[in-house]
């Protein structure tokens, strides 16, 4: 397949090769790191939306609405959804996915789903990625949707400009906010069902919690919200756009410097664990192998052997299989 054909239409804006970009990124092909140097450039202009929580909190149906409020201002928004349960990625009831329909439909709005089955790790880095696909492809915002419960959802909440934490009343146990790491990367609480007894008592309770916390630039808010109801969006949206302009008035070039060498360093991380593993899968290591199993090599030995030689390290990071 011709990727330079393929990013040239996608730079004139065809959907149909943004699709396809991005299952590529998805499926981690050798190509990735070359795609996305192309795309790089134009990387950093959209506002990125975290959204976590506990599953059934509310987080599709507050994207959904999000979505619609950010279309009203004439802003064209795209939506990964890395929640296996997630409506985007089928785990719907109907009315969800009839509902989404009239998204699909909107050429001004982009919806994918990344699958989290068979993946061992780099779940953050591809989903970094594809947000970088979005954002490059020249959305204005760009939201991502995970549930909120491991280590992994709060890596992949680190790329978001605003994380918005998604509680609902009947989860109002605010230990296990500070036990999920939440309230560290809260830049939002929203206690959704607030239709709900015990809405007010569980913001109360954040809000005591966050006081606690030393002062500082942004005060996370804690907002009510009756998503199915489309209450408490626009106050929503307010403070999603007056935390992104504080963000932007405190971050200095040392904290763009900074998130260049770390994402680097994940970059290479990453590919060479890759490399390794289509070279294990490959014939590159065959004698090795057999001399491990024959039980004439140990393991540190084999490793050893590896290590030390150059000619096979360069057939290693080289890539080939
Ligand atoms: N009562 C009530 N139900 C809601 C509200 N917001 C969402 N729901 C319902 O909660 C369920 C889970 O919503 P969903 O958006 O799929 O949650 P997610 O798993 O966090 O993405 C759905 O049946 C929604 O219709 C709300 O404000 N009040
Ligand atoms: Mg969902």
């Amino acid at each position: 397949m011709d990727i330079s054909r393929l990013l040239e239409r996608y730079t004139g804006g065809d959907r149909r090769a943004l699709a396809r970009l991005i299952t590529l990124v998805e499926n981690r092909t050798p190509e990735v790191p070359a795609i996305m140097r192309e795309l790089y450039p134009r990387v950093g202009r959209a506002m990125l939306i975290g959204l976590t929580g506990p599953p059934g909190a509310g987080k599709s149906t507050l994207g959904d609405k999000l979505i619609a409020a950010f279309r009203a201002q004439g802003k064209t928004v795209a939506v990964v959804a890395v929640d296996p349960s997630s409506p985007f990625s089928g785990g719907a009831v109907l009315g969800d996915r009839v509902r989404m329909q009239e998204h699909f439909l909107d050429p001004g709005v982009f919806i994918r789903s990344l699958s989290t089955r068979g993946r061992h790790g780099g779940l953050a880095r591809a989903t970094r990625e594809v947000v970088h696909v979005l954002d490059a492809f020249g959305h204005d915002v760009v939201i991502v949707e995970t549930v909120g419960v491991g280590q992994t959802e709060l890596d992949i909440m680190g790329l978001a400009h605003t994380t918005v934490v998604v509680l609902v009343p009947e989860a109002g146990d605010t230990i296990q906010v500070m036990k999920a790491g939440l309230l560290e990367i809260a830049d939002v609480f929203v206690v959704n069902k607030a239709d709900r007894d015990g809405a007010r008592r569980l913001k109360n309770e954040l809000e005591v919690m966050l006081h606690l916390r030393p002062a500082a630039a942004w005060n996370v808010p804690v907002l009510l919200t009756e998503a199915v109801a489309n209450k408490g969006i626009d106050d929503l949206v307010t403070q999603i756009v007056a935390h992104g302009a504080t963000r932007r008035a405190s971050r200095t070039a040392e904290n763009d410097a900074r998130d260049r060498v770390v994402e680097w360093t994940e970059i290479l991380r990453d590919e060479l664990s890759q490399r390794l593993d289509r070279a294990l899968a490959g014939k590159s290591f065959t004698s090795i192998e057999e001399r491990l199993r024959a039980g004439d090599l140990d393991p540190y030995g084999a490793a050893l052997e590896v290590l030390e030689d150059r000619d096979r390290l360069r057939v290693l990071l080289g890539g080939a299989g």
